[in-house]
C-alpha cells in the first residue's frame, strides 16, 4: 500500500481570484504545512484546467506536496501530476486506476461502508468521507454523520480524510475516530491568511490528537 500523507489536505477554489492571487494563496498554504494538494476546478475549459494545473504543480513540487487533480484523469496524467480524484458521478475508480497505472494515487469519494469498501477493492489509495458539516463550497453533496466515517475508517484499510465544512472551530467532533486527516477548502482558501489558517488548522487537529 502507498504512504499518502493526508494529515491536511487542501483542496483549491478558484472561484472569485485573479490568477496571481489565487496561486499565491495556494503556495501560502503549502508554506502553512499543507501535506496534500487538490486542484478542483468545475468552470474551466480542458486547455485552461491544463495551464492552471501546470502552474499549481511547479508550486507544488518546491515544497515536495504531491498535487492530485480532482475529477480528470486526462488533465492528470498531461501534466504528470501525482493523481486523481474520482467523486461518485466521475469515473469509476478501478477505471480511473486502469489509466493512471499502479504508481499514481486514486482517491475516491465515499458516503458508506459500502462504497469506502468497493472503492478500496477496485484500488483506491485514499478515501474522502463528508460531507460532515453543511459547505459554502459548490459542491453535490449530503451530510455524512461522524459514525459513518468512523465505521469507514474501521472498515478499510486505506487513511480516510474528513470533510465538508471543517475548520480548527469545529473538528474536535472528529476526535477519536481514526481518520488520515482534515480535508478543507473555504477554511484555507478564504481565510485572510492562508498560511496562518493551514497552521491553525494543523496544530488544532494534532492537538486533538486526530493526526
Ligand atoms: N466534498 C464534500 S464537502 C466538499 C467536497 C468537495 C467541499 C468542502 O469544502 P469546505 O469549504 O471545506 O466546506
Ligand atoms: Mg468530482
Amino acid at each position: 500500500m502507498k504512504k499518502i500523507d493526508l494529515r491536511l489536505y487542501f483542496i483549491t477554489d478558484s472561484t472569485g481570484l485573479a490568477e496571481p492571487e489565487f496561486l499565491r494563496r495556494v503556495e501560502l498554504a503549502l508554506q502553512g504545512g499543507v501535506t496534500i494538494l487538490q486542484l478542483r476546478e468545475k468552470e474551466r475549459t480542458t486547455r485552461e484546467y491544463m495551464d492552471l494545473a501546470e502552474k499549481v504543480h511547479k508550486i507544488a513540487l518546491q515544497y515536495g506536496v504531491p498535487l492530485i487533480i480532482d475529477d480528470r484523469v486526462d488533465v492528470a496524467l498531461a501534466i504528470g501530476a501525482e493523481g486523481v480524484h474520482v467523486g461518485r458521478e466521475d469515473m469509476p475508480v478501478a477505471t480511473a486506476r486502469k489509466l493512471m497505472g499502479e504508481d499514481k494515487i486514486v482517491g475516491a469519494t465515499a458516503k458508506t461502508v459500502e462504497q469506502a469498501l468497493a472503492a478500496y477493492e477496485q484500488g483506491a489509495d485514499y478515501l474522502g468521507v463528508g460531507a460532515i458539516y453543511p459547505t459554502t463550497t459548490k459542491v453535490k453533496t449530503i451530510l455524512t454523520s461522524t459514525e459513518t466515517l468512523r465505521d469507514i475508517c474501521n472498515a478499510v484499510p486505506i487513511p480516510a480524510g474528513a470533510i465538508g465544512g471543517l475548520n480548527k472551530g469545529n473538528i474536535d467532533v472528529l476526535q477519536g475516530i481514526p481518520i488520515g486527516g482534515i480535508c478543507a477548502v473555504s477554511a484555507i482558501m478564504k481565510a485572510e491568511d492562508p498560511r496562518l489558517a493551514a497552521m491553525e488548522l494543523k496544530a488544532r487537529a494534532k492537538e486533538l490528537g486526530l493526526i
